[in-house]
């Protein structure tokens, strides 16, 4: 299983670091929404689903926080800790979210617009939906 991670590239100077995020470039994809969260409670698992179409870039741009991906088969655990690394997840991985700092925000460009029916939350229709995908 390919775990595909971005370093992006930061302009530093001397007054600190920027790193800037075109879509079609430094994103595999257009953007079409961003959201993030933090205050995420100790010991707190999120995610839990897979999706249909959508595509994602995970960016925790303050703290620290792991994410487990599951393709189906097998099952990778990624720790995103730097503000200029971003994780591709596509449609088709399982994922998890754990293991957050305190301090942690961890940021989501996605390739789509909210819409609750593109999930997929049942592990065994996540499964049917993979092996549908792989017979195709
Ligand atoms: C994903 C992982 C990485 C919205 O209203 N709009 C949004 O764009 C999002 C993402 C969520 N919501 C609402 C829906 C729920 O009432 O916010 C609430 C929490 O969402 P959810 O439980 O889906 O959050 P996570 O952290 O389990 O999963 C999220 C994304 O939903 C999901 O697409 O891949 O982060």
């Amino acid at each position: 299983m390919q775990v595909v991670k971005y370093v992006f590239q930061p302009h530093g100077d001397d007054r600190g670091q920027l790193v800037a995020l075109e879509e079609n470039k430094d994103i595999p994809f257009k953007i079409k929404r961003v959201y993030y969260m933090y205050d995420t409670g100790e010991g707190v698992t999120r995610g839990h689903h897979a999706h249909k179409h959508l595509e994602q870039i995970l960016i925790c741009i303050h703290g620290r926080c792991k994410i487990r991906l599951n393709n189906g088969h097998e099952t990778k655990v990624v720790p995103l800790e730097k503000p200029y690394e971003g994780l591709y997840v596509a449609n088709n991985m399982w994922r998890e979210m754990f293991d957050f700092s305190p301090d942690a925000v961890l940021m989501v460009l996605a390739s789509e617009l909210y819409d609750e029916s593109d999930y997929i939350r049942n592990y065994d229709d996540f499964l049917k939906f993979v092996k549908q995908q792989e017979d195709k």
